[in-house]
Formats: structure tokens, sequence, C-alpha cells
């Protein structure tokens, strides 16, 4: 009723006990899967393609009846992830163009009802990350081009050809009813990731009465919300998109102030989150890597994107360089996973991460031998190469800790691990 919920909406909210601990896993956890993939797949220009190529909604739906991803394995996915050292993956389990990626009864524009495939992809995927022991969340867009309810239309998707009927409280409800069947028949679900406020901001959407619904439903489970401001009340985690927090390269956060909650930044591999055959403009897995490290010395995890094919493959570019992480990831893994930023905060050569008494000093540009660590006041045990334990030459100045390395650089990064006494 009207007042219950009203006054409910005005209480302040205080995360669970597994709220909490899932957030330190979050914090721990450091690296996810980004996956964007829909039937938009299909025609292979991204998952915008609908609104960017000005196609006719109705003419879009037609896509569901050829949607055949004989390929599609999700265990397949997966061990893909946990091979990159990955812990986590999130879903698209409804894009802007509203089709659904799994079993609903809230419309039958899905993935089960709708195309020839008929198999529900999230229980399918969440049943391999239970399987391989990573959690699974899942992208739930807040803007929708395909129902009629979605209206006034926000500031995209208004050339689809539609025409409205039905109320904004109708689409509020059908995505009440969805979150609740997403939270419900999947097992335990890591968190929801919000996206597409921005398309209405000034809408009534009752943020409190929907983040109120999923954590009743599951109190662990974090929700993000791609907003690009500072987290609203009810948010457990905050995002930045293809941006490390604070740096605004992408112009997105200029007003995101960054908050004490666990941060995430996402990015992708090539320019496109939905898979583009055209987009072969993919980052090298040094940057990727540089990128993921820089995610940790600045507190948040990196979630990386892949866009896998209609057929329900990954694209080459993004399997090899997945591989070459998770290499790289086997040896270095250790200092990352479970450390906090170190207490030399970003610097023009890279980062710091730190756990327990050590402390990884993370060189990623480095054009001479030595370099000053702006540390006083600590006691060191030792200083050494991570990868071999070679000690490393250094001297204590007024300044810090000067590092005096034999060479420079040359590795993708250049880890030096410092232990406390
Ligand atoms: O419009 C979406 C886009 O398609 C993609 O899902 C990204 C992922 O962060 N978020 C939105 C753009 O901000």
């Amino acid at each position: 009723g009207g007042i219950s919920s009203f006054s409910l909406a005005q209480e302040k909210y205080t995360p669970s006990k597994e709220n909490l601990e899932n957030r330190q896993w979050f914090r721990d956890a450091k690296f996810g899967m980004f996956i964007h993939w829909g039937i938009y797949s299909m025609l292979a220009d991204g998952e915008w393609v609908l609104t960017n190529k000005n196609l006719n909604e109705e003419e879009y739906q037609k896509l569901a009846d050829g949607f055949y991803p004989s390929k599609f394995n999700a265990d397949e996915w997966v061990r893909t992830a946990k091979d990159a050292g990955m812990k986590y993956i999130c879903f698209t389990s409804r894009h802007h163009d509203g089709f659904s990626m799994f079993d609903t009864k809230q419309s039958d524009y899905n993935v089960v009802k709708a195309t020839p495939f008929k198999r529900d992809v999230i229980k399918e995927l969440a049943e391999a990350c239970q399987k391989h022991g990573l959690k699974l969340f899942l992208y739930y867009s807040h803007i929708d081009w395909h129902r009629p309810d979605y209206y006034p239309w926000g500031r995209t998707g208004r050339n689809t050809g539609r025409t409205p009927s039905g109320t904004w409280e109708d689409y509020l409800k059908f995505m009440d009813a969805q979150l609740t069947e997403l939270l419900t028949n999947y097992g335990s679900i890591g968190g929801i990731w919000f996206d597409g406020w921005w398309d209405k901001p000034d809408a009534d959407w009752q943020l409190e009465r929907q983040y109120t619904l999923v954590h009743r439903l599951q109190p662990g489970c974090l929700i993000g919300n791609n907003h690009h401001k500072a987290p609203f009340e009810g948010e457990d985690f905050q995002m930045f998109e293809r941006d490390l927090p604070g740096q605004n390269k992408a112009g997105y956060s200029a007003d995101a102030e960054i908050s004490t909650l666990p941060l995430e930044s996402c990015e992708t591999m090539n320019n496109t989150w939905g898979y583009n055959i055209n987009d072969r403009n993919f980052k090298s897995t040094k940057q990727l890597i540089h990128t993921l490290v820089g995610a940790s010395g600045n507190n948040a995890n990196l979630l990386l994107n892949v866009g896998p094919r209609p057929g329900g493959d990954f694209p080459e570019g993004s399997v090899t360089r997945l591989k070459e992480i998770g290499e790289w990831m086997k040896t270095y893994g250790e200092t990352l996973y479970g450390t906090r930023a170190g207490i030399v905060p970003h610097q023009p050569w890279g980062v710091t991460t730190q756990k327990d008494n050590k402390l990884y000093v993370h060189i990623l540009n480095l054009d001479k031998t030595e370099l000053l660590l702006p540390i006083t006041g600590k006691k060191v045990k030792s200083i050494a190469r991570f990868k071999d334990k070679t000690p490393v030459k250094y001297k204590k100045t007024k300044e810090g800790i000067l590092l005096q390395l034999e060479e420079i650089p040359a590795d993708i990064d250049h880890v030096i691990e410092i232990v406390w006494r």
C-alpha cells in the first residue's frame, strides 16, 4: 500500500551482513568479465544498432526468429573467464533493445519464447558459474526501446517507430517482476548492474522501491548503477565507465565523486560492447594488463568486456588476449587479488598495491633505473623483484626510498615487492 511503501522508501539503507561480506569479496576479486550478448549480436554492428542505424523496431524483432547460437557453451565462457584470472561474470540479462536473454513470464520477447534456440542463457550461465566458483552479476537496462510504456521516450531510441501505450507504473511493475524472477530463479546473484538511468534522469524511477526489492530478495546482492554520479542511497558499489576512478578520461564521470563503496571500472577490449565485425581495434594485452593493474592501484575492479559472436563463441581477438592475461595472472595475480591501493598513490610511472606487510610497486612506465618512493618512517625488511625474488638495491633518503634497479624495466609490469618489518 501507498503509505507503508512510502515510509519504507524513506528509511536509510543499512546493508546486511551478507551484503557487507559480499562487498569485501568484491573488493578482493579485482577482475571480472562483462558480456554483451543479445539478438543485436546477429547484425554484428554493436548493441546500439537498432537506434544507431534507424531500424524499425518491429522489423528488428524478427532477428529473434533467426537466433540459433549453435556454438553457445556457458561452461566454456565461464572457463575462459576463470582461466583469465577473472572471479565473476556480468551478463546482459536485458539490454536497451528490451530483449530478455532469460526465461521470463513478463514478456514473450525473450530468448526462450521468441527464438528457435529456446534455451535459458542465464540458467546455463548460473549453473556454469556455480560449477566453476565464479559469481554471476546481471546487467539490467533501465532503458527499453521495445516497450510502449517506456514513455515519455527518453533521450535515445525515439526513432524506432513505436506507438506509446500503457503507463509508466506498468513499466516499473514490469521491471520489478523481472528482477523478482532474476533474483528467485537462478540461485545467488552477485549483483545487479543497472544501466540507462541517464536516458531519463528526470523520470520517477522509484529506485528506492527497486533497490529495496532487490535487497529483500537477496540481501547480499550488490547494487550498482551506471548513472555516472556519486552513488545513490541503496547502492553497494560505484562504477566508472571506461575510466579509472577520478580520471574522467571518457568524459562521463565529471560529477562522480569517488565514494568509499567498492569501485569498478568497465572497459572494452576493442571499441564496442556488443559484437562488431568491423571493430578490429583491439587494445594490446599489455595495455589491458596496465588497465587491470591501474584499476587495482586505484582500489577498483576491472570489468573487461567480451562481445560474443552471433553463433555464441568469443571473437578470436578476445580469446587470445584473455589467454595472455591469464598467463600473466598466474604469476602476478598474487600482487592484485585481495590487495588495496598502496600507500603511494597513482604515479606517472605506475601504481602500488598492498596487503598485510607487503607493498607491491607496479612499475608500468619508467625510462630510467632510479625510482624514488615517497615513503618515510617505515622499516624495510626486504626489497626484491617479485618474479624471482632477486634483491633490489636501494637507499634511504630524506625524501623516501630510492630504488636502484639494474636496468630500465622492460616487462609489462615490473613488480617490486617490499616487505615491512
Ligand atoms: O548504452 C550502454 C552501452 O551499450 C553499454 O552497455 C555500456 C556499458 O557500460 N553502458 C551504456 C553506455 O553508458
